[in-house]
């Protein structure tokens, strides 16, 4: 297995600026650093050259994560927002190509998160979602890119909450590129069982988010039973990604978006930064130690 964070973590925007986390997340004791493409358009094809050049230079392989918006809601009963969620697909998959980057991950067969203000047609979205991320799926095929369906809590989506479900969905496109994503935080709500979730995806398993209930990185004595988990990792053979998704900070755009509502950190300034990678670095060395 190979171990990654996700560049949220440091990050009170979405985007930012992925060269300038490659060599730290690296000599933090990562193997990926997962980044964030929803703003991908925004940036040029010279930066994801670099970015390319950047990770491959430094050993560090690289994995991308999207939270679609209402507006780009691939499941949508309304055809000129499906149309435009194709097209910023196609568009972040083209920049995804040039910085090599050959996964993407995130709630991707809906939007996120749920509005549920508005009304939930569960049945309705699922058959749109099974047509329309099927044929996604092939587009990304054409970029070489693997797509992870994740698995939320019922608090930020309604068409996957369980590893049951995402099966379900995910035999229905039968897509050789479109998998199972699972992330321990939103199994803590919703599986009966960890284990028993990650055997089921079995071999369709295609991506892993990892985090404490809270959000907090993985950690020794936490409340996620980590030794089950890697058992059961090992169990089905999984031989991919595991990506920390840790959310500690409060405000901006990425606070609001998670529900950050107190500071898991404790401070600013350059020693919450040092306290932040000092956290990471434990982290993966925590779950490089339990699970190989
Ligand atoms: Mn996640």
């Amino acid at each position: 297995m190979k171990y990654g964070i996700y560049i949220s973590y440091w990050e009170k925007e979405w985007g930012g600026d992925p060269i300038a986390y490659v060599e730290r997340v690296k000599n933090l004791g990562f193997d990926i650093l997962e980044v964030a493409c929803q703003d991908f358009l925004g940036k040029e094809d010279a930066y994801m050259e670099r970015l390319r050049e950047s990770a491959r230079a430094a050993g560090l392989r690289l994995t991308g994560g999207y939270g679609p918006d209402a507006a780009h809601n691939i499941s949508s009963a309304d055809p000129s927002i499906v149309k435009a969620a194709f097209e910023k697909y196609e568009a972040m998959f083209k920049k995804m190509q040039i910085a090599g980057i050959d996964l993407l991950g995130g709630g991707l067969y809906t939007y996120w998160p749920a509005d549920y203000s508005k009304p939930v047609d569960k049945i309705g979205d699922t058959a749109r979602a099974i047509t329309n991320v099927r044929e996604l799926g092939d587009m990304a095929a054409a970029y070489g890119i693997t797509l992870g369906m994740e698995v939320l809590n019922r608090f930020e989506g309604y068409l996957l909450n369980t590893c049951e479900e995402a099966l379900d969905l995910v035999t229905k496109i039968d897509r050789p590129n479109v998998k199972i994503m699972l992330d321990t935080f939103h199994m803590n709500v919703e599986e009966d069982s960890f284990g028993d979730a990650v055997r089921l995806a079995g071999p369709l398993l295609g991506h892993m988010h990892v985090g404490e209930a809270n959000r907090r990185p993985p950690h020794e004595g936490g409340r996620i039973p980590w030794k089950e988990i890697g058992d059961a990792l090992h169990e089905i053979g999984y031989d991919g990604d595991v990506v920390m998704e840790p959310f500690v900070r409060q405000g901006g755009g990425i606070g609001r978006d998670i529900c950050v509502w107190r500071d898991l950190t404790k401070g600013e300034g350059p020693a919450l930064t040092a306290k932040l990678d000092e956290d990471a670095a434990r982290s993966v060395a925590f779950l490089r130690g339990l699970w190989g």
